[in-house]
């Protein structure tokens, strides 16, 4: 979740007392022993290791979690990037939003075509790919057994904006070993705004209450601000900050990584200036910068003592997605490209 239109107004929490505050996910340590084990398998080697960050970062209301802040993210970037990474012959971390896209099984999941309209009868009853599929989905196979042959694919997940923080700074540590084989590719959707932990209610949010339902865990009217009359049953969230990683990653956790950050905006007049923003802030590497509405098909690249540097999709290939109509089963037969298969980025 981004927020460049409210800026917050008021100090923004230490990373230390971020980690101190609130608990690590349960799954960190099973997690950070497959990343040692994967970092150590390709320390010695000439490849270099990228960590890419991918999908939407959660938010949760409730600490048995019925309600959260969720975005947009699919995890379409990172999915992609993580394939092109590997073909250009990197070792990839794929730390993604658990049931996101992941990479080789995206071109065949969270699109409008169920998988099985890849599949058909064979002559003996058996499940067979659809003949107008079958090169492509030979070419993704192919590629993805390579990648888990050579043991070139970690894929690791998280849900809320907390474990994703805490999966980044182990994992970040533990590739520093790498040196400058340490590459770091942000392009999760890191929410700027949290509940933390000491306000958290345990339980699901009620809305039948007297009291005033708090998102904070609290019912004390006092700190809930005044609700219209009639309007007691409204509910109040109280997020604060989520502190500025990017800081602790290029400072601390990762000194000798190179650090690529994408920054989203929707209003195109900010964009440039945020990314350059972002970049005096942080000193890192790189800015990739997009726009909701337009990510897909242009993204403007900005890095330091460099004039900003926009990478498009041509023409062509982007009015098939606008003029496009949906396409039918004997369109996905005849093999040929679908506005799906455009929009994953093929
Ligand atoms: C991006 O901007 C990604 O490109 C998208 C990809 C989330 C737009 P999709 O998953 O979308 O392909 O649909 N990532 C967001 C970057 C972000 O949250 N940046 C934060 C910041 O700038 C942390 S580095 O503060």
């Amino acid at each position: 979740m981004e927020a460049s239109v409210i800026q917050p107004s008021f100090p923004v929490p230490k990373e230390s007392s971020y980690f101190r505050d609130n608990p690590p996910p349960k799954p960190l340590d099973s997690h950070t022993k497959l990343a040692k084990v994967f970092v150590s398998y390709h320390l010695h080697s000439d490849r270099g290791v990228v960590l890419v960050t991918s999908g939407g970062t959660t938010v949760p209301l409730e600490n048995q979690t019925v309600r959260f802040i969720d975005n947009f993210s699919a995890g379409t970037r990172g999915a992609t990037s993580a394939e092109y990474f590997l073909e250009a012959g990197y070792a990839v971390i794929f730390l993604h939003r658990q049931f996101s896209l992941l990479p080789y099984s995206r071109h065949y999941s969270h699109s409008t075509n169920c998988f099985l309209d890849f599949m058909t009868e064979g002559q003996n009853g058996e499940v067979v790919v659809n003949p107008g599929y079958q090169q492509k989905m030979l070419g993704v196979l192919r590629k993805y057994n390579a990648a888990r042959r050579e043991n070139k694919l970690l894929i690791l997940p998280f849900t809320t904006v907390t474990e994703y923080l805490w999966e980044l700074r182990e994992i970040a540590t533990l590739m520093r070993p790498l040196g400058p084989k340490a590459l770091f590719y942000l392009a999760a959707a890191v929410s700027d705004f949290f509940l933390p932990k000491d306000r958290i209610s345990e339980h699901k949010i009620q809305s039948s209450e007297n009291k005033e339902p708090m998102a904070n865990g609290s019912s004390d009217a006092k700190t809930s601000g005044n609700a219209p009359p009639g309007q007691g049953k409204q509910l109040k969230i109280d997020l604060d900050p989520v502190p500025k990683f990017l800081k602790s990653l290029v400072d601390g956790w990762a000194p000798e990584g190179m650090i690529v950050s994408f920054k989203l905006e929707t209003d195109p007049s900010l964009l440039v200036s945020k990314a350059q923003q972002a970049l005096e802030k942080y000193s890192h590497h790189l800015v990739i910068g997009n726009l909701l509405s337009t990510r897909k098909y242009e993204v403007v690249f900005v890095a330091p003592g460099k004039e900003e540097h926009w990478i498009r999709v041509p023409v062509h290939r982007r009015i098939k997605s606008v003029t496009g109509a949906r396409p039918d089963i004997k369109a996905m037969k005849d093999g040929q490209t679908t506005e799906q298969e455009w929009l994953r980025g093929e």
